[in-house]
């Protein structure tokens, strides 16, 4: 079912070309700080937010106006436009693309929408033996929008890095399962033990789509790639081993040591909130970068990982309302706690609330850009 991949990032990708392979970004995730001591030139702290593109921007609310979200997601131009806009504007130290876990059921032919102040709704729950067999294969072919908006993306970025993302099995399954967004996931957590055959296909089809959908993002010019596997800290570590773990590794086979020809592979980054109980054994699935929720100290995390494992995260996002000097105070706190790991990109310990003044974001990312080393 898989086509014959490559295995090299083509000549005229970003890191082929040298554009983002020395990026703030790149080197934090590579854990710069163990390569050879000191990091070789004094370099800004790289900082993203994840859902910096989104309802949070005015700019963004504007251009979406009257297109559903899968369908801008499907625009090549729009999803291109949105991806910038927050790097434009906050100067952030990468872009990740503006998609959505569920674009590769999309583009498979899964009936599915995203439904406004809801999230992800399916026309009909994948749930029987039946139901999985019947799912569509995915022909890369498909991917074209998302090759196109990610060329016109990157054409615009220059030095500055894409991240490209895709949505781990048990999160992707979830919603595919529930048919919908629930609170705590007992309908995939139950179909791994009641009948657990079904449950291995349906992770190992999702593995398979959002592995092909992280490699068509990287072939196409995203410089490191993320999984999200956000429902995952509704799992107990014995139920992540044995029934998910593999399936996250899947995923990430389809992109780990892909790379140019002549240089380091992209860097891959595993996220999911309340994982703190199991964040040794994400690790295991194939990252090189662990993404931390807001939940645990970075310091702990360090402990439970190991000083080699570079880290992203954690601002509290329940932070960014708050007075001024309260969030500067919980911003140095959070770097000082990521300087024991071998690497550090700032990040929010989950996704930017809608509700958030983005004069605010901006204003985050200057005093972590000003904070030296
Ligand atoms: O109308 C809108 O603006 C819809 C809101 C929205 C947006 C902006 C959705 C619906 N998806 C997105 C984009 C998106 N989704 C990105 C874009 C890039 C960026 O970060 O700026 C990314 C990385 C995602 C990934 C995603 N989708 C995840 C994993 C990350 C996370 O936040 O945990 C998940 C769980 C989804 C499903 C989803 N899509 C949309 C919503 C509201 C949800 C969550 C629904 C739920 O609560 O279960």
């Amino acid at each position: 079912m898989t086509t014959s991949p490559a295995t090299h990032l083509p000549p005229d990708h970003p890191l082929s070309r040298g554009l983002t392979s020395e990026s703030a970004l790149l080197n934090q995730y590579r854990g710069s700080r163990t390569s050879t001591g000191a990091a070789a030139k004094p370099e800004r702290r790289p900082v993203w937010f994840m859902r910096q593109a989104g309802r949070s921007l005015p700019e963004y609310r504007k251009l979406r106006e009257g297109t559903s979200m899968l369908d801008s997601c499907l625009n090549p131009e729009l999803a291109s436009e949105i991806t910038l806009q927050p790097v434009r504007r906050h100067d952030v130290d990468a872009a990740i693309f503006f998609s959505d876990i569920v674009i590769p059921l999309r583009l498979a032919g899964v009936g599915v929408e995203i439904k406004p102040g809801v999230g992800p709704v399916l026309d009909a729950p994948v749930r029987t033996a039946a139901d999985v067999a019947a799912l569509p294969e995915l022909d890369d072919a498909a991917f074209a929008p998302i090759t196109e908006a990610i060329e016109r993306t990157t054409a615009e970025l220059g030095r500055v890095p894409l991240i490209g993302f895709a949505g781990a099995p048990f999160t992707l399954a979830a919603y595919m399962v529930e048919g919908r967004p629930s609170r705590d996931h007992l309908g995939p957590r139950a179909m791994m033990h009641a009948d657990p055959q079904t449950w291995n296909a349906l992770a190992a089809w999702a593995a398979d789509v959002s592995g092909r959908f992280m490699r068509a993002q990287l072939m196409a010019g995203a410089s490191a790639a993320q999984l999200f596997d956000s429902w995952a800290g509704s799992l107990g570590r014995a139920d992540y081993q044995q029934h998910v773990l593999p399936h996250s590794a899947a995923a990430f086979s389809y992109v780990s040591g892909l790379g140019p020809a002549d240089g380091a592979p992209a860097p891959l980054v595993h996220f999911g909130t309340g994982t703190s109980e199991i964040l040794d054994l994400l690790k295991t699935a194939g990252a090189d970068v662990i993404g931390v929720d807001y939940r645990l100290d970075l310091t702990e995390a360090t402990r439970r990982l190991g000083p080699q494992t570079p880290l992203q995260g954690n601002i509290d996002p329940a932070y960014l309302p708050a007075e001024w000097p309260v969030l500067e105070a919980h911003i140095r706190q959070v770097v000082a706690a990521g300087s024991a790991a071998a690497g550090h990109v700032l990040n929010l310990g989950h996704g930017v609330p809608p509700e958030t003044d983005p004069e605010v974001l901006t204003r985050v990312v200057e005093l972590i850009h000003s904070i030296g080393p």
